[in-house]
């Protein structure tokens, strides 16, 4: 029998006998939940780099690329996957998913560096992503002549549709009065920005001429530009609009043709006024005729990549972008929920998500066919989705259900702060 030195019985050690899988979302939960263990403060930065492993995906991987970029991963314990073509040299190139913890990455990606066959640009980009998502730094988004905060919690973007034909509010605020008390409730209920917009965009809708556009818009424009405390967007995909609403009092371009047209990057370029880059396939009348992707969300957001990138590259500031993925523009309803469930992958990009599900037929078809009245419970429980994945935004008809169900998400989430790859943060309090 064991014994004490004293010569006393020893009491039983106690074991646990329940264990409990913790669900960790940001580095920073993980950092406190590791404090809770009254760890070594230097033990807790090295071990939270170790709890999770992130997935990142690269796309057109060259042959030589590939296996080595294999090797490097196993020689730090993790691993990569990419095509079996790449082993028998029959495939040219190959996607590949990387699967390491951050302290795997943090040893990987400097030996990266070093590689040839473009091994070191593959270790910026990902190092670039895996930053930017882990990031989540409170912001000004600073529109021409208003600002608003962003990234500390989710907010709402407020729909004004000054049009006769809007799939759900159509004819509704065609009165510029009207259209403007709509635009003050919208305020008084939250909405962090407005978003005004006076052509149709649903799927086949008729395209209206810019000037009656304008007729709808500059009135409206006009109205709000006097009172509205918070930022107005214009949602229009015609340079000349753009430009005739900035100069009366918008604040930044909603552009559901996501900077395709040179003009528009260089109406951006000069007025320095914010982007939303939304998704979109051909134009409204015609992208339901192409829902064909091979790789979704690979291609929503190759697609987005290069917007974005060729946008910077011809003058607009990086701090001026924001990104939407277009739900139900140009994708079926199953396309539409598969971006919702992922919106968060977006954040790798490193600017602000925007999401507008509102009242859309992609939540119809959810519900089995429900007409956009009954779609507000639906539409609720999208913007707590993306809300939930890291959106910044969400663009909604139904303003104050929304800040509501916001108000709830933002209370629980646990945002963290600043995460480099270094982990110099990562052990840091949680804003
Ligand atoms: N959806 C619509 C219009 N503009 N802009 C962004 N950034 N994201 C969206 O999801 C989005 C958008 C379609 O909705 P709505 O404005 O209500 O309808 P309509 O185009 O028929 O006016």
């Amino acid at each position: 029998m064991r014994g004490s030195l004293s010569g006393d019985p020893m009491p039983p050690t106690p074991a646990p006998r329940f264990a409990r899988v913790l669900e960790l979302d940001s580095p920073g939960e993980v950092a406190r939940e590791l404090r809770r263990t009254d760890s070594d403060p230097e033990g807790i930065g090295i071990m939270t780099r170790k709890a999770r492993i992130y997935p990142v995906r690269l796309d057109a991987v060259s042959l030589r690329a590939a296996p080595l970029l294999k090797q490097e991963m196993l020689a730090v314990g993790a691993d990569s996957a990419h095509a079996r073509g790449i082993a028998d040299l029959s495939a040219p190139e190959s996607a590949v998913v990387l699967l390491a913890t951050m302290a795997q990455y943090r040893r990987v990606l400097p030996k990266l560096r070093r590689q040839p066959f473009g091994l070191k640009g593959v270790g910026e980009a990902v190092d670039r992503a895996l930053t930017a998502y882990v990031s989540h730094s409170p912001k000004i988004l600073k529109g021409l002549h208003r600002s608003t905060p962003l990234g500390a919690e989710t907010r709402v973007l407020g729909v004004l549709n000054v049009t006769p034909d809007s799939f759900s509010d159509g004819g509704r605020f065609l009165d510029p009065a009207r259209a403007v008390r709509r635009a003050h409730d919208m305020i008084e209920e939250g909405a962090a920005l407005l978003d005004v917009g006076a052509e149709s965009t649903r799927p086949g809708a008729a395209e209206v001429s810019e000037e009656a556009e304008w007729r709808r818009l500059g009135p409206v424009l006009e109205g709000l530009a006097r009172f509205s405390p918070v930022p107005i967007s214009v949602d229009t995909r015609h340079p000349t609009v753009a430009v005739r609403a900035l100069s009366a009092g918008a604040d930044l371009i909603n552009d559901v043709g996501g900077l395709r047209d040179p003009e528009m990057r260089r109406i951006a370029a000069r007025s320095g006024a914010p982007v939303i880059v939304m998704h979109m396939r051909g134009t409204p009348a015609t992208m339901q005729r192409d829902t064909e992707y091979t790789d979704l969300r690979a291609e929503v957001f190759g697609e987005l990549a290069r917007a974005t990138h060729r946008a910077e590259a011809e003058g607009v500031q990086s701090s001026a972008l924001l990104i939407d993925p277009g739900l139900g523009f140009g994708k079926s309803a199953e396309q539409s929920l598969e971006l919702l469930a992922h919106v968060g992958e977006l954040r790798s990009l490193g600017y602000p998500v925007v999401v507008g599900a509102s009242r859309k037929s992609f939540l119809g078809e959810a519900l089995g066919g429900a007409p956009p009245p009954d779609r507000l419970e639906a539409g609720l429980a999208a913007a707590v989705l993306a809300a939930r994945a890291g959106a910044d935004l969400i663009r909604t008809h139904d303003v104050a259900p929304t800040v509501r169900a916001l108000t709830l998400v933002n209370a629980v989430r646990v945002r963290g702060r600043p995460v480099s790859l270094d982990g110099a943060e990562a052990d840091g309090d949680e804003t």
